[in-house]
């Protein structure tokens, strides 16, 4: 069936009370960068977020005239599952089919650790060229625990889903049997237990979609060549991203982190939830500490200046 502009587009996210408002981040610049944002509706897996921050979140998308639904899933489904470092919010895309509406066919799982820079139904239109999913390289090391090429493993934060062959396929019976099968021994949990189940048979996406952190050394020291995209798709990707993902220790947040678009995060984050983010996370121990890392700095200026800027329109807060 052809994709025309007005599709509904199907987001779906998950996280707790922890994440909540990075995922608000996620889904205003959805929001903000679209040119269809009545178009959008929100399915959020919800772990444990508090009444009220869901009703910020609810006024957030009701600017827009989008739609957010909550669907909290059973947690006794993945009890057992090993957590890590990450919460259980982390395990409920391998639920995605059983958990959205009936009625969805597709769908965009997005991480909330991301920042969309470009017109998400882009991304909605992209051919799945008959694969389930469609996902980017993951561009950091691959996984000891299974054998599967690096250039042939995905990173599971952005995910273009095709949920009626999901279903037609049992994907989900298929996850959770490796889930239960494999589980202390994975390393990336299920990233690692999708890139399993869906071994050759996933859509490469532009690399613009998921624009991982070490995209920029990759291009500085000449490393493209290991990866399955061409070294020109990095300039692009790099001068004008899909969606930014602040994976592992990048997290703007976090200190202390270099990242190219962490002060534009940090500062549409205290622009939309100013109680709770402050306009500056970066401390005075934290200037304190990124003062000695002289290297950084430079190679932060450079990487600026690769990639340009993104402007947001932040809606002007309402009283409660
Ligand atoms: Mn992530």
């Amino acid at each position: 069936m052809a994709q025309t502009a007005q599709d509904r587009v199907s987001l779906v996210l998950a996280s707790d009370e922890n994440y909540a408002l990075w995922m608000g981040v996620v889904i205003f610049s959805c929001l903000d960068k679209t040119a269809h944002p009545a178009l959008l509706d929100f399915y959020i897996l919800d772990a444990g977020i508090s009444p009220s921050t869901r009703s910020r979140l609810e006024r957030l998308v009701a600017n827009y005239r989008a739609t957010l639904t909550w669907i909290a899933p059973d947690r006794n489904r993945f009890q057992g599952f090993p957590l890590k470092r990450y919460g259980i919010a982390t395990y409920y895309r391998l639920a995605v089919a059983s958990l959205v509406p009936r009625h969805l066919n597709k769908v965009i799982y997005l991480d909330c650790d991301l920042l969309v820079a470009r017109d998400i139904v882009e991304l909605w239109q992209s051919p799945l060229d008959g694969n389930i999913i469609g996902a980017v390289e993951n561009l950091g090391v691959s996984p000891k625990d299974i054998d599967i090429d690096r250039q042939d493993y995905f990173n599971a934060g952005v995910l273009l889903i095709d949920l009626a062959a999901w279903r037609d396929g049992d994907i989900e019976a298929a996850l959770f049997e490796r889930m239960s099968t494999l589980n202390e021994r994975l390393q990336y949990l299920d990233q690692d237990v999708l890139n399993l189940v869906f071994r050759q048979r996933w859509t490469r996406l532009p690399l613009r979609w998921n624009l991982q952190p070490s995209a920029w050394s990759k291009v500085e020291k000449n490393k493209t060549v290991q990866t399955g995209y061409p070294h020109r798709e990095f300039v692009t990707a790099l001068r004008e991203p899909g969606i930014i993902h602040f994976l592992a220790k990048s997290k703007p947040w976090k200190f202390p982190t270099f990242h190219p678009y962490k002060q534009t995060y940090l500062e549409i984050s205290h622009q939309l939830f100013p109680d709770a983010i402050e306009s500056n996370k970066v401390t005075a121990m934290e200037k304190l500490t990124r003062l000695w890392q002289v290297e950084k700095h430079i190679k932060n200026f450079f990487r600026n200046r690769k990639s340009g800027a993104i402007r947001y329109t932040v809606p002007p807060q309402r009283q409660r």
